[in-house]
């Protein structure tokens, strides 16, 4: 048997760290950063493996005890494993020192890191946000969820950072990413230079790069709503999806496909592997509440990885990034994805509320 030849020999595999590593040194993050987004992948690495651990494990299930569901702030039970992954990453960043504090959606308000422990550790300069289980109600069926995250830096002379210090439109994202626990366990990162994947080798316990610069196709003809919530609606949405299901007769002219995982990972996850558009718009149930889906710590940093990836990204009124946030816990409409299909979403919503306009 011959020897491959150095020329021949395959590319060796390129691990997150060394992926950082070489960001640093291209001056395009700092080692504070490096060291932080690592701690996150770490921690995504011990919720997949409770989240692979299935029944086996003892963590599917609601949270509470005693029969009654545990609630938490946005009004929704709490499974086991939404408590689990969020402690998991508690935890993990409290003493890395890159952090000046914490918010996540499992949490009333946001915690100080030297909050966290009576022993202090060191404080950063960075913030965390995270939904630590995302899809959680998938979590009993064996469906995909995932962890977000975005960071924040924290803002010159606070040492003490509070809720308001969070509440940064998500153009200051410096980093944002998710991981997605699914038939592989991925890791989906941006630091502004593009949105790169990693997938978890798990014999040897490490991310290796597998896709380096995703790209979202311009054009799609695949849609992702909740359909069931079409009667609820607002008028410019139902025209949107009433066209887009007129298929090839109808004004858009072609036939489109529908697909709803009903969890905002997996669906993202597909749209950034093949294109497609994303939605959760207003509805009548949620209107008041501003939308569903959380902007800090599910919108932006989705937005900020389908824009590094050449999509885009809007609440059908605005571009996500530029919302300026007014509540850690605030909810947004999200239409994101292929470029010209979130455009053809907004353009709806323009022209209905123009109409609105010049009738009133
Ligand atoms: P979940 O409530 O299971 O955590 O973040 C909320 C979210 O899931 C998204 O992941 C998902 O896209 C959406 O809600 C699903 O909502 P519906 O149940 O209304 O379809």
């Amino acid at each position: 048997m011959s020897t491959p030849s150095p020329q021949q020999a395959s590319p060796s595999p390129i691990s997150l760290t060394r992926h950082l590593l070489e960001e640093q040194r291209a001056g395009r993050i700092n080692a504070d950063l490096r060291l932080l987004i690592e701690v996150v992948a770490r921690a995504c690495k011990s919720i997949s493996i409770a989240v692979g651990k299935g029944a086996l494990g003892g963590v599917l299930g609601d949270a509470g005890s005693d029969g009654a569901a545990s609630i938490n702030v946005q009004g929704e039970a709490q499974k086991k494993l939404d408590v689990l992954s969020n402690e998991i990453l508690l935890e993990a960043n409290a003493w890395g020192g890159h952090l000046a504090g914490l918010a996540s959606e499992e949490m009333d308000h946001s915690v100080p890191i030297a909050d966290m422990h009576s022993d202090a550790y060191p404080r950063g300069n960075y913030l965390l946000l995270f939904d630590p289980l995302d899809g959680s109600s998938n979590i009993d069926v064996n469906i995909s969820v995932g962890t977000i995250f975005s960071v924040l830096r924290c803002p010159e002379g606070v040492t003490t950072p509070g809720d308001a210090h969070f509440l940064q439109p998500g153009t200051d994202q410096v980093a944002a990413g998710y991981c997605t626990y699914g038939p592989s366990t991925m890791l989906v990162l941006t630091i502004g230079h593009g949105t790169h994947a990693f997938t978890l080798d798990r014999e040897i316990g490490s991310f290796v790069l597998t896709q380096r610069g995703m790209t979202i196709p311009e054009e799609t003809k695949e849609f992702a709503v909740n359909m069931s919530n079409q009667r609820f609606w607002e008028a410019p949405m139902q025209a949107y999806v009433g066209d887009l299901l007129k298929g090839r007769e109808g004004p858009r002219g072609k036939d489109f496909n529908m697909r709803w995982v009903a969890s905002m990972v997996a669906d993202v996850h597909r749209i950034l592997t093949r294109g497609g558009i994303f939605s959760y718009p207003l509805d009548s149930k949620c209107a008041a509440k501003g939308g569903k889906l959380r902007l800090m710590y599910e919108a932006n940093p989705m937005a900020f990885l389908v824009e590094q990836a050449g999509g885009a990204a809007s609440t059908g009124r605005q571009r996500m990034l530029e919302m300026q946030p007014t509540g850690l816990h605030q909810r947004v409409p999200v239409f994101l994805g292929s470029k010209a299909e979130v455009e053809a979403a907004v353009r709806y919503h323009r022209e209905h509320d123009l109409q609105g306009q010049d009738a009133g």
